[in-house]
């Protein structure tokens, strides 16, 4: 059996060699470890007077600093001396208790938070986190795999080498003829990583062109791959709803498992056209960061996947509740997980997709081999789908040795305009 040796009277117990007093146990300190192994990845480790310590993702792709200020400036010093098994307690005291809720900067630390108290639970009970939160509803996960090419052939041909790969979902992003950068497709054939370093570089954008061409796309892989294989594309909030419709029902021949941000996050009832005039089903929400922002898209059944991420969304304890009221409405999940989110946030997702009844997909992105001098994983690939082992906790250590050797380098994602100079959504 995992750990537990002897209890004594007085409720400590004897855990392999460390001894723990189950009656009291306190955040003694808590830092910030910001790196750059290729990315730039920001961890927050919880330390408890019992000797267990806890990790975070608190990563917010290209807004780091502003979380980390957060963290450093407003909530370490709040949590230093609670007792970090009140893990309700704690987040709603950050989120109920901040008058200044939600957004994208306080919610990243919030997450990061949660997450490390839930790393601290597990460790403490000597399980891994799936187990606290419903135990496993299944043996592995699914993932989807990235394609991207900067023209047709490309992408198929990328397409083909993710099947080969063994994966048996795949997202496809191709460059459009007559823009000069496509969101998701990387120049230079390597791994597409969008924020790119120093400031915003600006990119240009023309949705005409854009609707003409994802039709042929899905056309020629499906003739190219058959049906078997599932196919998602990204819109990347770049429709308006009429444009969204005219696309999703064009693309319902081709049978997607999902088109993802068909508009822009923010216009919830911009879905109710989409679903007038297409049967493609929708995935919206990895820039989410509370249930309020999925109400109406929830009530009114106008999506099919819920995207927000452990990392951006609350964490655990958020993240839980926003699957349950999705599954009410038989909507599943299908969390972000970009090379953006560390494998802190990987791995705590890998036991959220374990443990839900209405789990539908994860994305999986590896990261560069360089990451994993820095961070010690608990999930392997195999055959299209995520395993993750029993380490307790969410099972990821990150090395600060290792990762002091890579410092923190500005990176901004892009900004979009159309082709004559207007502001555009990226
Ligand atoms: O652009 O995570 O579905 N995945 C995505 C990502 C996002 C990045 C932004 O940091 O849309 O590639
Ligand atoms: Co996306």
């Amino acid at each position: 059996m995992a750990g537990i040796l002897s209890v004594f009277d007085d409720g400590s117990c004897t855990v392999f060699s460390t001894t723990i007093n189950r009656h009291a146990l306190k955040i003694t300190d808590a830092k910030v470890i910001v790196c750059n192994p290729g990315r730039n990845f920001v961890t927050l480790k919880i330390y408890t007077d019992q000797g267990i310590y806890g990790l975070g993702d608190a990563t917010l792709n290209g807004m780091e600093m502003a979380v980390v200020s957060c963290l450093e400036n407003h909530f370490i010093p709040a949590l230093i001396g609670k007792d970090p098994r009140n893990t309700e307690d704690i987040w709603h005291y950050f989120y109920r208790g901040s008058y200044w809720k939600r957004g994208s900067v306080t919610m990243a630390a919030v997450s990061a938070i949660d997450m490390a108290l839930w790393d601290i639970k597990g460790k403490m009970l000597q399980t891994p986190l799936y187990n606290l939160i419903g135990g496993k509803s299944r043996d592995r996960v699914l993932v989807y795999a990235h394609a991207g090419g900067a023209d047709l052939n490309e992408a198929v041909e990328k397409t083909g080498e993710a099947i080969e790969k063994g994966f048996s979902a795949v997202r496809i992003q191709c460059g459009i003829p007559g823009i000069s950068h496509t969101y998701g497709v990387s120049g230079d054939r390597k791994s597409y990583e969008p924020a790119q370093k120093g400031l915003p570089v600006e990119q240009y954008w023309d949705t005409p062109s854009y609707l003409n061409f994802v039709p042929r796309l899905f056309e020629k892989v499906r003739q190219v791959y058959g049906d078997a294989i599932h196919l998602l594309h990204d819109v990347h909030h770049r429709c308006t709803p009429v444009e969204a419709a005219r696309l999703a029902n064009e693309l319902d021949p081709y049978h997607l498992f999902w088109i993802e941000d068909p508009v822009t996050g923010e216009l919830q009832e911009g879905l109710r056209l989409i679903r007038k005039h297409a049967v493609t089903p929708i995935a919206i929400g990895e820039v989410f960061n509370t249930v309020y922002d999925y109400t109406t898209l929830v009530t009114e059944q106008l999506i099919d996947y819920v995207r927000m991420p452990v990392s951006h969304g609350g964490g655990i304890t958020h993240l839980l509740k926003v699957a349950a009221f999705a599954g009410i409405y038989h909507i599943h999940t299908g969390f972000h997980g970009a090379t953006d989110l560390s494998p802190v946030s990987l791995a705590a997702s890998l036991h959220v997709d374990m443990a839900l009844n209405n789990f539908g997909i994860q994305e999986y992105m590896p990261h560069p081999e360089v990451v994993n001098e820095v961070f010690d994983t608990n999930y392997r690939f195999d055959k299209g789908y995520l395993h993750i082992d029993d380490t307790p906790g969410i099972g990821v250590d990150i090395s600060e040795e290792h990762a002091a050797k890579y410092p923190f380098s500005t990176a901004s994602l892009p900004v979009n305009r159309k082709t004559d100079g207007t502001l555009f959504y990226w």
